[in-house]
């Protein structure tokens, strides 16, 4: 098989550079190494910059994320018990963050590529990238158990934080920066109404808690913990119990909660690689950096990373 880029990855970063390519009228296959529902079974991000609802526009995958997507013009920080709200649209001269679920954005960025008859190959095993530092790049993997080769032009190593990509370059072509913090995050998702209309960040002696939400019926809540802390420890009652504790006495009438729908602790790291490109090979998204959940970044910069690519 041959193409002109060959995508490894079908995450955020994937997808949409996938689609962005599509209508500049460039040829792309996407290999992938889990299963669609897999990918989006994934629960991660929810907060999507200007950056990126104006990049899914431009890639033309943007009609469900305006109607069903939550517009916010700000968000609240409680520390000490006091809230301060933070004017996101007054501050930056009119820019706004849209909630809005990876994995439904996910969904529309496959559905688009499925329409439009576009080439993912899913449960691609063994994806190994190949002269990626001479003319003819090509892409080796196995699909139900038969060798494939891709040749191609490019390939853009889309494929996270533990993909193949950035463990091909050779150590002496690329510098990587890492900080692993001490703690991590322990996320529910609970079919229950939002606490607040916009985020709620809070600081806490007891360690920091975050209200999000997906959408008005779906909420998501972190807790900081120990990175030494298992899930299983944490029932849904515990974790109610705990959130309570680190938030103020109106969140604390207004919260409304339920059993979980889902429920992990996300180890927090920041990694930045560079540089992004090594010949025809170039990195995208959390391939090329990871930020924590915190300042809810990972895939706003994924998607500026294919922006700029
Ligand atoms: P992804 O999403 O990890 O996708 C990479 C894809 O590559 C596949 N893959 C391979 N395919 C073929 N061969 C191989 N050898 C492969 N190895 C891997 C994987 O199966 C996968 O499908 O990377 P991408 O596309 O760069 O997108 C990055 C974002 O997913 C990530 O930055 C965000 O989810 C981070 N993040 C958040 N970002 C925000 O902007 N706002 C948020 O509110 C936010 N909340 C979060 C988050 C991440 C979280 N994690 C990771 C635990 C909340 C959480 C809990």
């Amino acid at each position: 098989m041959r193409t002109q880029v060959a995508i490894i990855g079908a995450g955020p970063s994937g997808l949409i550079l996938g689609q962005l390519l599509h209508r500049a009228g460039i040829d792309a296959v996407v290999l992938e190494a889990q299963t669609a529902d897999y990918v989006l079974g994934r629960i991660r991000a929810g907060v999507l910059e200007q950056v990126a609802v104006d990049l899914l526009d431009e890639a033309g995958v943007g009609t469900r994320m305006h109607a069903e997507g939550l517009p916010h013009k700000g968000f609240d920080i409680l520390i000490g018990g006091r809230r301060h709200h933070i004017d996101l649209y007054g501050l930056t001269g009119g820019s706004q963050v849209m909630v809005y679920g990876q994995t439904e954005l996910t969904k529309d960025l496959m559905q688009a590529r499925a329409a439009a008859g576009l080439t993912t190959v899913y449960e691609a095993k063994e994806v190994s990238i190949h002269d990626f530092d001479g003319e003819r790049p090509r892409v080796r993997y196995l699909k139900d158990g038969v060798r494939q080769e891709l040749e191609c032009d490019f390939i853009a190593g889309c494929d996270g934080f533990h993909g193949v990509c950035r463990a091909s370059v050779p150590k002496n072509a690329i510098s990587n920066f890492e900080r692993v913090y001490p703690f991590g995050w322990l996320g529910l998702l609970s079919d229950t109404p939002p606490v607040s209309e916009e985020l709620i960040y809070a600081k806490h002696e007891r360690g920091f808690a975050l209200c999000s939400m997906r959408s008005h019926t779906r909420s998501r809540y972190y807790l900081q913990v120990p990175l030494s802390e298992k899930v299983e420890a944490w029932s849904d009652e515990r974790f109610w119990e705990e959130l309570r504790l680190r938030l103020d006495p109106k969140a604390n009438a207004d919260l409304v909660t339920g059993p979980s729908i889902e429920k992990s602790i996300a180890p927090l790291r920041s990694f930045v690689a560079e540089p992004m490109r090594f010949g025809r090979l170039f990195l995208a998204g959390d391939a090329a950096h990871i930020v924590p959940p915190t300042g809810a970044k990972g895939l706003n910069l994924a998607a500026s990373d294919v922006r700029y690519l």
